[in-house]
């Protein structure tokens, strides 16, 4: 088992190739190892989709298919047990007649929960778990909240200055480079929705959309208790999926849902909805009240702060990072650094 994280780590990089296209599946990637060689693999493509172990079986060469009976399967998480809407990965394994799979996380989804482990064990395949895990389940973070929280995985994000402001009172600023605005629309497609409060709504009057990446665009989601929100805002312009929490309105909207919501209590039933839609990451684009909020309810999941080396003078207070969050990644795209803190 020497070689077990070395592959372990080639089924990270394939799940992550999933990254805006499963959820609210788990990223998971998989690879059969003959004798040093790696003979096919696969991920999970797209939610509904074929799961790894099959998209890795499936890449194996003709000339290489007899190799499979004496292969190792490594998987970045425990192959299915149950009929979704795809056959198990648990029979696939069995009928290939696959004699060891590794495994990286244990699946929590209640469906599996280590049953494919026993039924691999029971019917004599050597079965190896928990290589990498903490690395497994830092990448699937969002799923592992989504099935044992049975909420979306909440991320607060904001751009701060030098010295730690967000914006100029009362108008849209820009903090960030151009690499992170690149970036952002990554995180966007990333997204199952993308939140912004009412002030943020209308002093930027945002699109919400992921025009500078890759992918598809999130539900935007904005605050409008009161009914703030101009109809020529580019929120109300119907063009993509958006829930407006607030007051409906007359017009004809046909991707535009107004959602009465009583602004006590907000956060948590704004997640109920977004878990019973199946929509598991969360991206809190601001502004400094509505990120306050989420951290004063004890709800955030992930906070990623993008620090400019540049200057405001004075502005709007950037929000305070929690006492329980634990920096998890730094790195620099261009003239601003990025962290990320989980709890
Ligand atoms: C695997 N391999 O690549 C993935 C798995 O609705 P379905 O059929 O796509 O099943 C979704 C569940 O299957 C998901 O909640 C998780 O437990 C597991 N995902 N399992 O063996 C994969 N994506
Ligand atoms: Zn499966």
């Amino acid at each position: 088992m020497l070689d077990a994280p070395q592959y372990i780590l080639r089924c990270f990089q394939l799940a992550r190739l999933g990254a805006g296209s499963v959820s609210p599946n788990p990223m998971v990637g998989a690879v059969l190892v003959y004798d040093g060689r790696i003979i096919g693999e696969g991920w999970h493509r797209r939610y509904g989709e074929a799961h790894a172990e099959v998209n890795a079986v499936r890449a194996v060469a003709q000339a290489d298919r007899p190799l499979i009976p004496q292969a190792t399967l490594y998987c970045s998480l425990e192959p299915c047990f149950h009929h979704g809407k795809t056959p198990p990965c648990v029979d696939l394994i069995l009928e290939q007649k696959i004699p060891r799979v590794v495994i990286s996380n244990t699946d929590p989804n209640p469906l599996v929960a280590g049953q494919s482990i026993q039924k691999l064990r029971n019917a004599g395949v050597e079965v190896t778990t928990n290589i990498l895990e903490a690395e497994g389940q830092y990448l699937n973070r969002a799923f592992f909240t989504w099935i044992l929280k049975k909420r979306p995985y909440v991320v607060l994000k904001w751009a701060q200055s030098d010295d730690g402001f967000i914006a100029r009172t009362g108008e849209q600023t820009a903090i960030s480079g151009p690499l992170v605005q690149r970036l952002l629309h990554r995180w966007r497609s990333e997204s199952d929705a993308i939140l912004v409060g009412t002030t943020t709504a209308l002093t930027d009057n945002p699109r919400l959309d992921n025009r500078r990446y890759f992918g598809r665009s999130p539900l935007r989601v904005a605050l409008d208790f009161k009914a703030k929100i101009p109809d020529s805002a580019f929120l109300l312009d119907d063009s993509l999926p958006t829930w407006i929490l607030g007051p409906a309105r007359s017009s004809n909207f046909r991707n535009t849902i107004f959602i009465n919501i009583t602004p006590e209590n907000w956060i948590p039933a704004l997640l109920q909805q977004l878990y019973e839609s199946k929509r598991s990451i969360l991206l809190v684009e601001g502004g400094a009240n509505t990120l306050g909020q989420f951290t004063d309810a004890g709800l955030w999941d992930e906070i990623r702060v993008i620090q400019n080396p540049r200057r405001l003078g004075a502005g709007i207070g950037a929000p305070v990072v929690p006492a329980a969050a634990r920096l998890r990644e730094e790195f620099a795209a261009g003239d601003d650094t990025i962290r990320i803190f989980t709890r």
